[in-house]
């Protein structure tokens, strides 16, 4: 039956774009699929509901886009490569071709005409036209920086292939390794300020948080210590306030001035320090429990408020990628400045006075508020002024200045890797770096690549490849062999779906107009700070470029949850747990998998899988079926008499459930409205039935697409019925009934009482207890007895 309705859509094209204008647009977006191998059921989950959406956005009549493609680079097809032999092309693009059927089997109102698969020339070509576009402006630039590199598996990592807090290869569980490469790096810290306004988006405040703090603001001070026989070294501190008690100095074991102060007799313990420090990753470095070591350097530099000299260290929780790379320590007030005060002997000054604070050395840190003391002409003012007036101070002196910093570092994209797309640099030794011209682009990948790692680009090997002509001289020179991290294709997809085969830009600037930006995405959290950053990095410069005229790639977000295994633990082949959706669509059908997904738990929340609930759900469609053909009632107790006012009320509760992606209680109220249906079926009129149904088939259209087609012919109409509009309903049809009560306290009349019409006689009496009239009757009294005449009176006996 599904199959039968799949190839009748698409003979009718019924998911082709809606483009009429007079209807308001609805761009909706699901996060762009890797091609793995066969949808799995983080797939379904993720897509489904979001088509439901579609449909409903569609049926209440706005033109839809909801575009799906591939995103078809990447290090998974060139591991199958290294492994099976297969070339990464190949691999790929039987994946996709799997994966497109099955998306079709899956009934979503997908438009096919509008897909992309990104490691098409087609597409990469627009990769590299931006990456040009960002090298004119200055935001993509080359740099020395330390990457993650698998040293068993000879090759540098992207971050999401770096796993656990143990920061290991996800493919071989190596620890990875940092090493020093020059890499190309997009400037997104340029944006970082606006990055943290999410004024104009509606978007979890989840998300928004991962992001700020990602970003990691932080406004302070730079200040300046004069280094002996080596000049100023510059700090940055979020506490300038307290620089009289800076009674420390430390640089990180790779700034560049260590070499250069460390004393003679000081060398060698210094630099098996800085050697050890370079082996350790970040989150070791950073982790807060390890114990704090250092090393002195001999050198010495000057406090600039005090005057005084103090001694310049060494340690690994100082970081060269935060700041400066060199702080003023201030044990007193800085937990780690006192751990590390307290193993070495330095001075621990307090410089802002904790309550009740009587003199003498602290037993920990404090970080509260207070007013300054031991700091000169400053002692008495509260640390806001303080921190105003010793920047102020210091700035009048060209000591220092105020100063912001972050947490986010500008985004590597070079990977050594085959499968990506080509930087496009050429490197020529008269006339430098130079980027490719728009028309010699697209730079294609060769077809034929040696692919086992040696820890450099496999495009080094391809001599025909990399040697090249300069575009300005003409002389020899050389290609960039590196490719582009695959979060560059993902950065910017939206925009491509709207004309993929358009060959003056990256997109049609007319369908730009008609369709963006995205109205509604949907996708996992998990892409907080890497694509849903990048994203909106590429639509702001996409803005300053001219490209388009908004700030926000995508209005609103909605992130799904992840479905868990049977056993309620996340899905994994070690584990064994893996659900393949296949194998219940082959069962049950694509309706009862879409609808079981939604149905068992808030879409943001996910849950585990539970094939007995998928079971039910099949049921639930079946009886849904059955409602279209000659039957009898099932015997459980329903009034026909409520028919119009129950498909009211539940047309109202799937519409606004649906609005706010309430899946699961929607599915809820339609599954009791089936039992509803079934039970006072053949006990109505037949308009009234007819009508009914023809409602009950249009709400069960987005859920069930193919079982509310088949039941839509059942009942005689034109087909299509995800061609209709959205029903709707009259409140007055949903009020509830509502009756008079009398209430009597001893037989005497006291009061009269709204109540619904099937009140219970609990309620009634309940009613009747709560009003305000009959409460100085019966107030201190003993209740005896209560009598309730069904829809009439309650009389309260009272003694
Ligand atoms: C003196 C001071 C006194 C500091 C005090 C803190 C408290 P956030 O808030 O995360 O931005 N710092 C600066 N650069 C660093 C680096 N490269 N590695 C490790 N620590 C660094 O942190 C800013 C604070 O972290 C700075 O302010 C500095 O210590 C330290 F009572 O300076 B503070
Ligand atoms: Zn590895």
């Amino acid at each position: 039956m599904e199959s039968r309705w799949q190839r009748r859509w698409e003979e009718a094209g019924i998911y082709k774009t809606d483009e009429d204008p007079a209807k308001p647009k609805h761009y909706a977006l699901t996060m762009l699929p890797y091609p793995s191998g066969d949808l799995h059921v983080g797939h379904w989950y993720a897509m489904t509901p979001s088509d439901t959406r579609a449909r409903f956005m569609r049926m209440q009549g706005h033109r839809v886009f909801f575009p799906i493609g591939f995103d078809a680079f990447g290090l998974p097809a060139e591991n199958a490569a290294i492994k099976n032999g297969i070339h990464p092309r190949e691999w790929t693009l039987a994946n996709v071709e799997r994966m497109r059927g099955q998306l079709r089997q899956m009934g979503a109102m997908f438009d096919f005409d509008a897909e992309i698969v990104t490691c098409e020339p087609e597409y990469y070509e627009w990769n590299q036209w931006f990456f040009v576009k960002f090298f004119e402006q200055g935001l993509a630039y080359r740099s020395e920086a330390p990457v993650d590199f698998c040293p068993s598996c000879n090759t540098t990592l992207a971050r999401e292939q770096v796993v656990g807090v143990e920061r290991v290869c996800e493919r071989c569980g190596t620890p990875v390794i940092k090493k020093n490469l020059a890499q190309w790096m997009f400037r997104i810290t340029d944006y970082a300020d606006e990055l943290l306004d999410f004024s104009k988006i509606d978007w979890p405040e989840r998300v928004q948080t991962l992001q700020r703090n990602w970003i990691g603001r932080s406004e302070g001070a730079e200040v300046r210590f004069d280094v002996e026989g080596y000049g100023p070294v510059e700090v940055f501190t979020t506490r300038p306030d307290t620089l009289f008690g800076a009674t420390f100095f430390v640089m990180s074991p790779e700034h560049p001035a260590v070499e250069e102060i460390t004393t003679a007799d000081r060398h060698g313990e210094v630099h098996a320090y800085v050697e050890r420090a370079r082996k350790m990753t970040e989150i070791d470095r950073t982790d807060a429990t390890r114990d704090k070591t250092g090393v002195f350097t001999g050198a010495y530099a000057t406090n600039p408020v005090s005057g005084e000299r103090i001694p310049v260290y060494i340690a690994d929780y100082v970081l060269m990628g935060y700041g400066t790379g060199a702080i003023m320590a201030v044990p007193a007030h800085d937990e780690r400045d006192f751990e590390f005060a307290r193993k070495y002997g330095i001075e621990i000054r307090t410089v802002i006075a904790p309550p009740e604070w009587e003199g003498g050395e602290p037993s920990e840190a404090y970080s509260g508020d207070g007013a300054l003391v031991n700091s000169g002409r400053f002692d008495g003012l509260p640390v806001e002024e303080g921190k105003k007036g010793i920047t102020g101070w210091l700035e009048e002196r060209g000591m220092g200045e105020p100063a912001v910093s972050y947490r986010l570092r500008d985004w590597l994209i070079s990977r050594q890797r085959y499968w990506g797309t080509p930087i496009p640099i050429i490197y020529c030794p008269e006339c430098g770096t130079v980027p490719v011209p728009e028309e010699d682009l697209p730079v294609k990948l060769p077809e034929d690549a040696e692919f086992t790692p040696t820890g450099e680009s496999p495009l080094k090997l391809r001599k025909d490849f990399w040697r090249t002509e300069c575009p300005r001289c003409g002389g020899e020179a050389e290609r960039e062999t590196d490719t582009m991290d695959t979060f560059m294709d993902s950065s910017w997809y939206q925009y491509r779906y709207l004309s993929p085969d358009y060959e003056g830009g990256p997109f049609d600037p007319e369908e730009g107009r008609k369709w963006l930006p995205v109205d509604q995405y949907t996708g996992g959290i998990e892409h907080a700070v890497m694509h849903l950053l990048y994203t909106r990095f590429f639509t702001k410069v996409m803005r300053d470029l001219g490209l388009v005229d908004f700030d926000e790639p995508m209005k609103r977000l909605f992130n799904q949850g992840i479905i868990l295994g049977p056993d309620g633990n996340r899905m994994s082949k070690s584990r064994g747990n893996v659900v393949n959706p296949q194998e219940y669509v082959d069962l049950y059908g694509s309706d009862a998998l879409r609808s079981f997904l939604m149905f068992i738990g808030p879409w943001g929340e996910g849950g585990p899988w539970d094939s007995q609930g998928i079971e039910g759900t099949a049921r639930f469609l079946r009886r849904a079926l059955s409602l279209g053909q000659e039957g009898e009632p099932t015997g459980a107790e329903a009034d026909p008499g409520e028919l119009e006012r129950r498909t009211a009320r539940v047309t109202k509760k799937i519409t606004e459930d649906l609005e706010a992606f309430r899946f699961n209680t929607t599915l809820a109220a339609l599954m009791e409205h089936t039992n509803y249906l079934s039970a006072i079926r053949g006990r109505v009129g037949e308009e009234r039935w007819s009508g009914a149904l023809r409602t009950y088939t249009l709400l069960l259209a987005p859920f069930a697409p193919h079982h509310a087609e088949e039941l839509w012919a059942m009942l005689g109409e034109e087909f299509s019925v995800h061609q209709q509009w959205w029903p709707g309903w009259e409140e007055e049809a949903i009020a509830e009934e509502e009756i008079t009560l009398i209430v009597q306290v001893n037989g005497k009349l006291r009061d009269r009482i709204e109540a619904p019409a099937d009140v219970s006689e609990e309620t009634a009496k309940e009613l009747a207890l709560a009003s305000e009239r009959v409460a100085p009757h019966v107030e201190d009294k003993e209740i005896k007895k209560a009598v309730y005449v069904p829809g009439k009176l309650v009389n309260l006996v009272v003694g």
